[in-house]
């Protein structure tokens, strides 16, 4: 920043201006949008833009996550998830065919999923081979679920322990079947935060780096942040700008890009920040609304249930966000990480959430194919509003007893 440039800090009304013309905004208006005392002011600027993009249709997935080792050799600071060595109580390594085992238990009252998420520690003790035959096993067992698995963090940490580069290792992992990337491993990039809280790990620039390959082989992928620990709202504003740098690249690129952005909240439950709070509902919906109005070339915001709660998520959809995720079935980062984490949600729940907040449910694939899109009206089997007038509710009650 040149010394003639402005930089006390905008009045709310002064961005919201610059949004309404669509001019993108600065680190000094993202500051102001986390700090403006106009919460609400806020969300519905968010949700203008949403509803500028999206109307009211908000996506969700039938999608089911998979960890199939815990072994991590980073030290991350947030984790309650990781088990340093193979053999520790607690230290998970499936084998492919128990990884497939445990996948078919997962599904096996479901209507079969169309995505597959994995996400693994940085086990030292794999060979590159195990990853390649997971991912034609996923293809061959489960042939419906698009392959979306192993964050940038884990392709930076194969290319460094198998001797390769990390576009070589996307490029194996694509022809074994990878579809996509999950955007974890995000977390905060400014080096001030990164070195205290994940220090051995890809860097900002390495985890870029590998969206960037990503995208240039024709991947879609995601990003995250993970915020609400030791982060001020200056390192939030300039993660959202590397993000957003890296979009302007991808997509002049013209092959794939970011799909979603997801806010991560950070659950303080047994690991090694686990004095500090947690985030709260206000600061959840305040950083959706300044994550959709600061990546203004991100098409979907994702309102992210297991890490806010479904009700805040279903709130979110007002402020910005028009995706919460995914069924998920089950899945061990965030229930290691709180005490009170749901496993899973049906596919009727999400579309209810969805529907009491006054959308339109609309079930995606993993890269935003529209599957089903269901009415704003009557929905067999949830809540209708015309039901509760009606007493129906209390019909159940005496039919119980
Ligand atoms: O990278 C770990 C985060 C991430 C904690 O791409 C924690 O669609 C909060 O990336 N408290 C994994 N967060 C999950 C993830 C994700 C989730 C949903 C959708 C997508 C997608 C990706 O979870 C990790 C880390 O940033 N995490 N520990 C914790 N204690």
């Amino acid at each position: 920043m040149t010394n003639t440039e402005k930089t006390e800090m905008p009045t709310f009304a002064e961005v919201a201006v610059k949004v309404r013309a669509g001019q993108r905004l600065t680190a000094e208006d993202g500051l102001a949008l986390f700090e403006t005392p106009d919460f609400l002011g806020l969300g519905a600027l968010a949700n203008e833009v949403r509803e500028r993009r999206h109307g009211d249709r908000t996506y969700y997935n039938r999608n089911v996550r998979l960890e199939t080792t815990n072994v991590c050799v980073a030290n991350c600071r947030f984790c309650s998830f990781a088990k340093l060595e193979t053999g520790m109580p607690g230290a998970v390594t499936m084998t492919v065919a128990q990884a497939i085992e445990t996948l078919k238990a997962k599904t096996a009252n479901t209507a079969p999923p169309t995505e597959v998420h994995v996400v693994n520690g940085l086990n030292p003790d794999l060979p590159f081979t195990y990853y390649e035959e997971l991912l034609r096993a996923l293809a061959e067992h489960m042939p419906t679920a698009s392959r979306k698995c192993f964050t940038a963090v884990e392709i930076h940490y194969f290319a460094r322990r198998y001797e390769l580069t990390p576009r070589q290792v996307l490029e194996r992992l694509q022809a074994a079947g990878l579809q996509s990337l999950p955007g974890g491993g995000a977390e905060i990039f400014h080096p001030e935060v990164r070195t205290r809280i994940c220090d051995d790990k890809a860097t900002a620039e390495e985890w870029l780096a590998v969206h960037r390959e990503a995208h240039a082989l024709g991947m879609f992928t995601n990003a995250t942040m993970l915020y609400g620990h030791v982060e001020t709202y200056a390192h939030r504003v300039d993660h959202l700008l590397r993000l957003r740098a890296q979009q302007d690249q991808s997509i002049a690129g013209g092959k794939a890009r970011f799909l979603a952005f997801i806010p991560l909240a950070f659950h303080p439950d047994g690991n090694g920040m686990r004095q500090l709070p947690g985030t709260t509902g206000i600061d959840d919906l305040r950083t959706l609304a300044v994550s959709r109005l600061m990546l203004d070339n991100f098409d979907h915001i994702k309102a992210y249930w297991v890490s806010s709660t479904p009700k805040v998520a279903q709130i979110g959809l007002s402020f910005g966000a028009d995706d919460v995720d995914g069924t998920i079935v089950s899945e061990t980062i965030y229930t290691a990480a709180s005490k009170k984490a749901p496993e899973g949600l049906l596919e009727e729940d999400l579309v209810r959430l969805i529907r009491e907040a006054g959308r339109i449910p609309v079930e995606r694939d993993t890269v935003y194919n529209v599957l089903k899109e269901h009415p704003r009206a009557a929905l067999e089997g949830a809540f209708k509003v015309r039901d509760r007038r009606q007493g129906k509710h209390l019909q159940i009650l005496g039919e119980a007893e």
